[in-house]
């Protein structure tokens, strides 16, 4: 189990690692805005061995006023600095005041979620507590549910599900039948104009592209995107996990299954680092770090933290 949390861990770097390796070969890459974000959930789920949403609030705020250059989306900023007040009663509100009351449906909540698949072993814990990390940034359910998604993705990999597809993709469908099963997320979805199940709807095209013999990059970003809204990027990187269980043309033979989700998410433009590093944790769970290339991890910002918190979240998913 250790080194299957420490696979789903290295993730954490990973997003910066997999963007950076394409522009540079020497020194430390420095990570974005999803791993800063995402090494505050778990220090927070560690200080509190739980969640606590003040907590993890002013961590996101403090880390933001340390380090405001890693890439933020230019709505969170808003929130991080209204966060930081010492004033704030209710943590949750300044996500809910954002775009005119209708919240972030950006996929900021998401792309920080697997560290609430690694340290709850329920499922029910998974779903909620990803719901709950998520809104204190993210209040438009489009936004939350995505979050949820990641969760239970990176979930059930670290189960072992991918080992059969279908089954994983069905079983994705049933949870998130019920996630957006709600009254604010039927609401959010008719405003929005989307399918009355819209990460259901997406889930139903990524089972579509998988029974294609072929599909082109253009078919990926013209069925699932490869923006920043979390609706146009976590199916996406769903499929791109699933699509790169098998070698592929396009990617070098000697790339593993790692290298080559990580390749082939960066390869559809758009999120990258986002698209990349949700992608990354999933097939992070389902491979192991034993299969992460040395130097990947070596040009790593955080990589150290990243083992030892590994460590730790592995301690904490037994007492849970
Ligand atoms: P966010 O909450 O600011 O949302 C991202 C963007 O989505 C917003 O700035 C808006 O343009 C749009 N948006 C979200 N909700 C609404 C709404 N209800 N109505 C209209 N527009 C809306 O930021 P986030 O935390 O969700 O972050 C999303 C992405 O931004 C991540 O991929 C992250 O990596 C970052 N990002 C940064 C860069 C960069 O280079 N600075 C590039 C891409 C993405
Ligand atoms: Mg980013
Ligand atoms: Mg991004």
């Amino acid at each position: 189990m250790i080194s299957a949390l420490h696979r789903c861990l290295y993730r954490v770097s990973l997003s910066s690692v997999c963007v950076c390796v394409c522009v540079c070969v020497l020194g430390i890459l420095e990570y974005s805005d999803d791993t800063a974000m995402a090494r505050c959930v778990i220090q927070s789920l560690l200080a509190r061995a739980g969640f606590d949403e003040q907590d993890m609030a002013r961590r996101f705020a403090k880390e933001y006023s340390t380090s405001p250059g890693r890439g933020y989306g230019s709505g969170v900023i808003q929130v991080l600095k209204k966060l930081s007040s010492p004033q704030l009663n209710d943590v949750y509100q300044p996500a809910r005041d954002q775009f005119n009351g209708r919240g972030s449906f950006g996929n900021g909540g998401a792309m920080r979620a697997a560290p609430f698949a690694l340290a709850f072993p329920a499922l029910a814990d998974v779903k909620r507590f990803a719901r709950l990390g998520a809104m204190l940034t993210h209040s438009c359910s489009l936004g939350y549910n995505g979050a949820v998604l990641q969760a239970l993705a990176v979930h059930l990999s670290l189960q072992g599900a991918l080992d059969l597809p279908q089954q994983f993709i069905s079983r994705l469908i049933t949870e998130m039948e019920e996630v957006e099963d709600d009254k604010a997320s039927q609401n959010d979805a008719r405003i929005l104009k989307e399918a009355e199940k819209p990460f259901c709807e997406r889930l139903h095209r990524i089972r579509d592209l998988m029974s294609r013999s072929k599909v082109s990059i253009e078919e990926v970003i013209s069925e699932l995107g490869n923006g920043i809204a979390a609706l146009h990027s976590v199916p996406t990187a769903i499929f791109c996990v699933l699509h790169c269980l098998q070698p592929r043309e396009s990617l070098p033979e000697n790339y593993c299954g790692v290298e080559r989700t990580i390749a082939y998410s960066l390869a559809l433009g758009g999120d990258t680092d986002t698209i990349a590093c949700m992608a990354g944790a999933i097939a992070g769970a389902h491979y192991g770090i034993e299969t992460i290339p040395q130097p990947w991890i070596k040009c790593c910002e955080g990589a150290e933290d990243a083992d030892m918190d590994a460590e730790r979240l592995h301690m904490l998913y037994h007492k849970s």
